[in-house]
């Protein structure tokens, strides 16, 4: 009696639910390496590095523990290259009984293991991920007959349940629950962020990478930088390093934004909790710590806690409450294909250019970049959720569906119709301007709307209010900008319109 135990390569866990009970003289555990998941969608370079590596070291770790491992490599001619044909091929092979898994992390998987049991004949069991501190159960009961389902009560009581930055059952550290309203500060000039730790690749990454570059050579990226954690000590020694020197200054410049600062105060764990290899309960222990301690200050702290335990958590939620047709939807009817410059990141905006040149180079953005500039500029420019939402899952390293797509496609580009928030997060130009120092080395003028040195986000944004403004005339949080508008000289907001559509036909699309 065999029972084959599968490990994706983004359950990369010690306590995985798929390997809860194991029989280490009579069961298998399987992690494969396959072509189909490294080119669903042509992932960036680095991302499929650092899920290689952290598959052969996490294979390696399980041996240690003396549990049998099947491993497919990718360069092993009897790969398969589908996580089902290495299923079928090494059930069938082992003589397995059974088959276990944990729940995966993106639909079409999902989709895929509920054929599993037809293709191999077996039973399969797919199990919780309880690796997550809100089980899906628990969300959509949460979730129920809710008209609003906003982030900030899910967020209070998955605060209670744990306890996290609790002073007693009902009463939230500090006596508040969010301290947002203190996270908003440009970075004060003369300020150097302290550079995260980053991990130089060893020898199981360098032959990772050396299979990246040959078998994936036309995925947009570059290999060279990668300095991703890949182990859970590495996760670790990541995370202790983001709370010893950043973590303080997390809160107040988590909005900013700067030239040649690609990470700032940001904690850079993002890619090493969603492979696994780091535990978010863990990270938000250590936060609470480090308040306590008094080495960091609350807001920073709360912030900190928010993005784990209420932001990952809840976008995970309304994706599985809400796929497969969530990502189906397009509630401002944006239609525009991607532009080339979010892949060559040839643009002459400063924001634009940064942001995506540090994509390319690092497979990372931090938040505000994601949202407000990259993001920011598709919502504006109308770009169809489908391809942008792709562009997304492409080119972060810490990109799976699940998070990707509630963060791009309701967050960003609101395109679910207002299920993630009440109001599209739609800004002109002064607000990169207010949170950076971009527009100051800029080709354009920020203070300007029309003429040919206007900042395209000024235009844009009023030729985004103009359009859609019948279709937020009863939102309350639209009220003020459409005020604006209806106030503004109609030749002006011609003007702007008409400058809107020529920069919007120069476009030059194309894909990766
Ligand atoms: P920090 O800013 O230091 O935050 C700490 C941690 O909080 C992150 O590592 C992450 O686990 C969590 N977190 C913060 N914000 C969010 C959020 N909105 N949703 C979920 N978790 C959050 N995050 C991903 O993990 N994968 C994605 O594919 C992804 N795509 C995004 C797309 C868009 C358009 C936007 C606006 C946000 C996206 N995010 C995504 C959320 C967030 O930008 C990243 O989690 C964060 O930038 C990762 O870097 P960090 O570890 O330095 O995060
Ligand atoms: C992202 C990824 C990549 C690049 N490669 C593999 C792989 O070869 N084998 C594997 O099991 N998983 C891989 N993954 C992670 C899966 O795509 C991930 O499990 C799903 O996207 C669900 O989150």
């Amino acid at each position: 009696m065999t029972t084959l135990r599968i490990v994706l390569g983004d359950q990369c866990s010690d306590g995985l639910s798929a390997l809860d009970g194991i029989d280490p003289t009579r069961d298998l555990v399987l992690m494969a390496e396959v072509r189909s998941e490294c080119t669903y969608v042509r992932h960036h370079k680095q991302k499929i590095a650092l899920v290689l590596s952290a598959m052969r070291h996490f294979a390696a770790r399980l041996e240690a523990r003396g549990l049998r491992v099947a491993y497919s490599r990718l360069d092993d001619p009897a790969n398969t290259q589908s996580l089902r044909g290495e299923v079928a091929r090494i059930a069938a092979a082992a003589g397995a009984t059974r088959i276990v898994c944990t729940h995966p992390g993106e639909w079409r998987v999902l989709a895929d293991m509920q054929g599993w049991a037809g293709a191999t004949g077996l039973p399969v069991e797919i199990r919780d991920d309880d690796r997550f501190l809100c089980a899906l159960d628990r969300f959509r009961a949460w979730a129920g007959d809710r008209k609003q389902l906003r982030m900030e009560y899910f967020y209070r009581e998955m605060r209670r349940a744990t306890g996290l930055l609790m002073d007693a059952p009902d009463l939230p550290a500090g006596g508040q629950w969010n301290y947002d309203q203190e996270n908003r500060e440009p970075l004060a000039p003369g300020t150097r962020p302290p550079a995260p730790l980053r991990f130089p690749p060893d020898a199981v990454t360098r032959e990772v990478m050396a299979l990246v570059a040959r078998e994936f050579a036309d995925h947009f990226g570059d290999l060279d930088a990668f300095g991703w954690p890949v182990t859970a000590e590495d996760a670790q020694a990541a995370l202790e390093d983001f709370v010893a020197n950043r973590l303080p200054g997390f809160g107040r410049f988590q909005d900013a934004m700067a030239e040649g600062e690609p990470t700032l105060f940001h904690a850079l764990i993002g890619a090493a909790l969603n492979v696994g290899i780091l535990d978010p309960r863990a990270a938000c222990q250590a936060a609470e710590r480090a308040w306590r301690a008094g080495h960091a200050p609350l807001n920073a702290v709360e912030g900190f806690v928010r993005q784990i335990l209420g932001w990952r958590e809840y976008v995970r939620g309304i994706y599985w409450l809400r796929m497969p047709g969530y990502a189906a939807t397009n509630a401002l009817e944006a239609r525009r294909p991607l532009p080339w410059f979010y892949w060559s990141g040839e643009t002459e905006m400063a924001c634009l250019r940064a942001a995506i040149g540090q994509t390319k180079k690092l497979a990372y953005a931090h938040h505000i970049q994601r949202l407000m500039v990259t993001g920011n500029f598709a919502l504006l420019a109308g770009l169809d959720p489908a391809a942008v939402n792709e562009w997304y899952l492409v080119v972060y390293a810490d990109a799976y569906e699940w998070v990707e797509l509630p963060n791009t496609h309701g967050m960003a580009l609101h395109a679910d119709g207002g299920v993630m928030a009440s109001k599209p997060y739609a800004a002109s130009g002064a607000y990169i301007n207010r949170m950076s120092d971009h527009c100051r080395g800029c080709a354009f003028d920020v203070k300007r709307s029309t003429g040919p040195r206007a900042c395209p986000f000024n235009y844009l944004y009023w030729d985004f209010v103009a359009r859609h403004a019948a279709r937020f005339a009863r939102n309350p949080r639209m009220a003020m900008p459409l005020k604006t508008l209806a106030r503004m000289d109609p030749a002006k907001v011609q003007a702007m319109r008409g400058e809107a559509a020529a920069f919007l036909a120069g476009l030059k699309a194309g894909a990766a």
